[in-house]
């Protein structure tokens, strides 16, 4: 009870650092956001980095020599160096900027896999990914004619980790699974399993995109070969991402992009590439929002991402604990304490976008339809599930309101 009431009043001191939370939707209906996993909201600080690149230093990096190219080039530098920390890299120089976690992983399915994976190959990946983490290895494998295997899920919503290990005695030469499911709220072992393709000659890729926001993450400590996020769920902005990848591996894999910046030296018919991370970076960057990115994670380091994982758990136990009890209603994957901040679930005889645009009449923002993971809807036989995801904002009061508004649905239904 007084851990709960402590929680509450961090919460309370951590939502006036997020504007948009004060607004209302639909007239006077105070917002309730339940869809970080789709992106998160900015806290001040985030917003004010960027208007004040603008404002102070707006130049492009790595190309000038003029007071504003050298502020804007160091910021830019420096920002990476704290993202890079903030997943437990030991060098900045490993961290890659990229768009997103999207392009990450086609980064290293256009670079390392074009230039490591052919025909007779296997490719590990599972049957929760995000078609981000699917779609890169069908283009390639449509191409070079390696294979595909996916450990399944269970009915609980967890991998089947039996099946994995018989994969693995197939050799693979890459396993690529997501840390955390954008759907089912499952956190992987990542560790375990990332030893276990080791063992078998493995190299792994972490797709980090929903983890990296809500669990401390140490690249090292997983153990991981690539690693991929997005800093848009994760306090920051849009446009900006990042690919962590262990030095010898960044060395040796080709330029994904060619242009500006990604190289030493241009003669008419071939060229040097830079260093890295530079060699994956071509073309002017997006120099503000890394600097937006970097001020998320300071952001992030301020409240400490235990307490930021250990907000989550109290608050989606009791969103669990609450939503198991509403009848007809079925959340989708394993039991709370399995899960990271997200609820997707069904309603009887009412369709998710029903269900979503109901929540919205009444100020609650969730997500309904595939969630861009449609083969594991596949696996439960389902089109669509509405997903409430929480982030570190979030308080049990707003769960009540959730609650509260979905047997609204159930009325509206006659249900
Ligand atoms: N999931 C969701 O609503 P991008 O779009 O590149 O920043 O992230 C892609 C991605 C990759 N892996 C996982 C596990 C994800 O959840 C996402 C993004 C959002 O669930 C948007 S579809």
């Amino acid at each position: 009870m007084i851990a709960s009431s402590i929680a509450e009043q961090k919460v309370a001191l951590i939502r006036k650092d997020f504007p948009v939370l004060e607004r209302e939707v639909h007239n006077s209906v105070p917002l309730i956001y339940f869809d970080s996993a789709a992106t998160s909201q900015k806290p001040q600080s985030v917003i004010d980095s960027m208007n004040e690149y603008y404002r102070l230093y707006n130049a492009n990096i790595h190309r000038g020599v003029h007071t504003l190219a050298e502020e804007a080039t160091a910021k830019y530098e420096e920002a990476r160096a704290r993202i890079a920390a903030f997943i437990g890299s030991p060098k900045a120089s490993e961290l890659v900027f990229t768009r997103n976690t999207t392009e990450s992983i086609n980064l290293v399915a256009q670079t390392w896999g074009r230039a490591n994976l052919q025909s007779g190959d296997l490719v590990i990946l599972t049957e929760m990914e995000h078609h981000s983490n699917l779609v890169p290895w069908q283009i390639l494998a449509a191409e070079k004619g390696f294979r595909l295997e996916f450990i399944p899920v269970t009915d609980e919503g967890l991998l089947d980790l039996d099946v994995y290990h018989q994969l693995l005695q197939q050799n693979p030469k890459l396993v690529a699974f997501t840390q955390f499911s954008n759907v089912l709220g499952t956190i992987n072992p990542a560790q375990e399993m990332i030893q276990a393709a080791h063992a078998a000659g493995a190299l792994v890729l972490i797709d980090g995109a929903q983890s990296a926001p809500h669990i401390p993450v140490s690249v090292v400590n997983l153990g991981a070969d690539f690693f991929t996020f997005s800093a848009h769920k994760m306090l920051g902005p849009t446009g900006i991402g990042g690919l962590w990848a262990k030095e010898e591996l960044l060395k040796a894999m080709p330029p994904f992009l060619g242009g500006g910046d990604m190289i030493k030296r241009v003669y008419l018919r071939s060229f040097t590439a830079n260093d890295i991370p530079h060699k994956f970076e071509a073309g002017t960057p997006a120099i503000a929002e890394a600097i937006g990115f970097g001020a998320a994670i300071d952001y992030l380091n301020s409240v400490g991402m235990q307490t930021v994982e250990s907000l989550e758990r109290e608050i989606t136990a009791y969103a669990y604990e609450r939503m198991r009890q509403i009848k007809g209603l079925t959340i989708l994957g394993p039991a709370a304490e399995k899960r990271g901040g997200v609820i997707s679930f069904t309603l009887e005889n009412i369709h998710p976008h029903d269900v979503a645009q109901i929540l919205d009449s009444e100020g609650i923002a969730v997500r309904a339809g595939h969630h861009c993971a449609m083969p594991l809807h596949d696996r439960f036989h389902i089109p669509a599930t509405t997903r409430a995801s929480f982030y570190l904002y979030n308080t049990t009061s707003e769960v009540d309101h959730l609650v509260k508004a979905i047997e609204k649905v159930k009325q509206v239904f006659g249900e």
